[in-house]
C-alpha cells in the first residue's frame, strides 16, 4: 500500500473508532484537569483508562473516590462498577490505547524558568509503547514551541510521521476548579494539531464529549492561546495593583474607582487590587512565555513589570498593617496580628503561590505573633512551624490586628467588625461598613 493510501487508512480507521465510542481513551494525570476531562468521555460512552504515577490516587479512583472537589465520589463510583473508568499507574496499557490526552504539572522552577520534568517522563512512558494509529494530546499550560520541539521528534525517533501513522496536538486546559457555571464539558476547548489531520482528529475527539470545539491552524496557536489568556489576567490584576498603589498615595478610595469604572457597558473589565497574585496558573503561565520569548532576544516587559508590582503586593501589605499599628501607638514587634483567610482566593483550600504565606513570613520577621482563621485551611506548615486554623472571633477580640487576606464568603465580616480592634481589609470585604477600625489597601 502506498504511504498515501496508508495514511488514509489509518485516519479513516482511527475517526471510525472515535465516531463509535469504541476508541480506547488514556488519561495521563488525573488531577483537577485530567480527571473531569475522563469522567466526561466516560460519561459519554467511552472506556476510559486513566494513567497517574501516584498509586494512592489510583488505589483511591479505582475504589471510587473523587480527590478533585469538582467530581463527586460517587460519580467515579457509578463509571468504575461500570467498567467505564478505572486507573492504573501501568503505562503500559499504552499499547492498547486509542488516544490519550497529557495532563500532567508544569511548575516554574525556583529560577523561573519552566519545570518540563513532568511532560518530559510522560512522554517517554508512552513512547515505550506507542503504537501506529496513536491520537496524543498535550493539554498541560506550556511555552509555544514545547509540542513541536519536546514532544513531535520523540515520536518521529520511532519512526512514526504526525499526520500519517500516528496524530500529535496541543489543547489548553481551562478548568477554573470551583466554577459553578463552567466545568469541563461546557468549556469550549481550544485545539491545534501538527498538521490539519491531526487538527481534525483532535477536533473529532473532543467533539464527541465538549459541547463546544474551536480548531486552530497548528499546536504553537493553541500553545499561545492559553498564555495570552492568563498573562492577560496577571497584567490587569498588576494594573489594578499598581493603581492601589497610587490611589494610596492619593488618599484615593481604589475601589469605588474599580467600581464606578466597572459601571462603563463597554471596553472595560474590572480586576481589583489584592495582597499579590496566587495560585497554580496566573502568576506561573506568564513566565512560560516570558522565558521562551528572552530566548529569541524579545523582552517581554509587560510580564515582567506585572510580576514585580504583584510580587511586591505582600510587602505593601505588611507595609500597611506596620502604619496602621503605629497610628495606634503600636509597633509591629511583639503585637498579635491574626490573618483572615490564607486560601489564594475565596471559597477554596488551595495554597499554591498563596500571598498569605509571604505575609504571614514577613509580619514574622518583624517580630509580630501571627495567627490565622481559615476554614479551608486547617493548618498551614510554614518555615518548619505547624500553625492551626483558629476561630475568628475570638482571635479578632485577642488581636492587636487582623489582616484579611482571603475573603471568604463565610466569614462574619459584622462580627469581626465587633471584636477586632484594628482591621486591615486587602480584598474590601468590608465594603459598605464606614469604622476607624478598617484600614483598606
Ligand atoms: N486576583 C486578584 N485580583 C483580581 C483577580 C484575581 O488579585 O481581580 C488574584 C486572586 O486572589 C488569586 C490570583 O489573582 O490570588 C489568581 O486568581 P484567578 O481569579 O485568576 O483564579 P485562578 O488562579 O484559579 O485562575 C483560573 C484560571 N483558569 C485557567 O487557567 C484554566 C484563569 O484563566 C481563570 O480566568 C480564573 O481561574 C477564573 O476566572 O476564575
Amino acid at each position: 500500500m502506498q504511504a498515501a493510501e496508508k495514511a488514509i487508512a489509518t485516519f479513516e480507521a482511527l475517526k471510525r473508532k472515535i465516531e463509535a465510542k469504541t476508541a480506547r481513551v488514556g488519561i495521563v494525570g488525573l488531577g483537577y484537569v485530567g480527571l473531569p476531562l475522563a469522567v466526561e468521555f466516560a460519561k459519554t460512552g467511552f472506556v476510559v483508562t486513566g494513567i497517574d504515577v501516584l498509586a494512592t490516587k489510583v488505589e483511591g479512583l479505582n475504589r471510587g473516590e473523587s480527590h478533585v472537589q469538582d467530581i463527586p465520589s460517587s460519580e467515579v463510583a457509578k463509571l468504575v462498577s461500570t467498567h467505564r473508568f478505572r486507573a492504573t499507574t501501568d503505562f503500559s496499557v499504552v499499547r492498547d490505547l486509542d488516544t490519550i490526552n497529557i495532563c500532567v504539572p508544569t511548575p516554574l522552577r525556583k529560577t523561573k524558568d519552566p519545570d518540563m520534568s513532568y511532560i518530559v517522563s510522560a512522554v517517554e512512558e508512552i513512547a515505550k509503547y506507542a503504537h501506529p494509529g496513536l491520537l496524543v494530546i498535550l493539554e498541560s499550560t506550556t511555552y509555544p514551541g514545547t509540542t513541536d520541539e519536546l514532544l513531535l521528534p520523540t515520536f518521529e525517533k520511532l519512526g512514526f510521521t504526525a499526520g500519517e501513522d500516528f496524530f500529535l496536538c496541543f489543547s489548553p486546559e481551562r478548568v477554573d476548579p470551583g466554577n459553578p457555571v463552567y466545568q469541563t464539558f461546557n468549556t469550549p476547548k481550544v485545539v491545534g494539531g501538527i498538521t490539519p489531520a491531526c487538527t481534525e482528529m483532535g477536533r473529532l475527539f473532543f467533539s464527541q464529549a465538549l459541547e463546544t470545539v474551536v480548531p486552530v491552524a497548528n499546536t504553537r496557536v493553541a500553545e499561545m492561546v492559553k498564555l495570552l489568556e492568563n498573562t492577560f489576567r496577571m497584567i490587569n490584576i498588576g494594573l489594578a495593583n499598581e493603581m492601589a498603589l497610587m490611589c494610596d498615595g492619593m488618599g484615593i478610595n481604589v475601589w469605588e474607582v474599580i467600581d464606578a469604572a466597572a459601571t462603563k457597558p463597554f471596553g472595560f473589565m474590572p480586576f481589583y487590587p489584592g495582597p499579590g497574585l496566587g495560585g497554580h496558573c496566573i502568576p506561573i503561565d506568564p513566565f512560560y512565555l516570558s522565558w521562551k520569548t528572552k530566548q529569541s532576544g524579545i523582552e517581554a516587559r509587560f510580564i515582567e513589570l506585572a510580576g514585580y508590582i504583584n510580587g511586591n503586593m505582600p510587602h505593601f501589605v505588611v507595609d500597611k498593617v506596620q502604619k496602621a499599628l503605629n497610628e495606634h501607638g503600636k509597633p509591629v514587634k511583639g503585637s498579635r496580628v491574626h490573618i483572615a483567610g490564607v486560601a489564594y482566593k475565596r471559597n477554596i483550600d488551595d495554597m499554591r503561590e498563596s500571598p498569605a504565606l509571604d505575609i504571614i513570613l514577613l509580619l514574622k520577621k518583624r517580630g509580630a505573633l501571627v495567627s490565622y482563621s481559615d476554614p479551608f485551611v486547617p493548618s498551614l506548615k510554614l518555615d518548619g512551624v505547624t500553625l492551626q486554623s483558629a476561630e475568628l472571633r475570638e482571635s479578632a477580640s485577642d488581636a492587636d490586628c487582623v489582616v484579611i487576606v482571603t475573603d471568604h464568603s463565610n466569614f462574619d465580616y459584622k462580627g469581626l467588625l465587633n471584636s477586632a480592634r484594628l482591621i486591615v481589609d486587602t480584598r474590601n470585604a468590608m465594603k459598605g461598613f464606614e469604622s476607624d477600625k478598617i484600614v483598606r489597601l
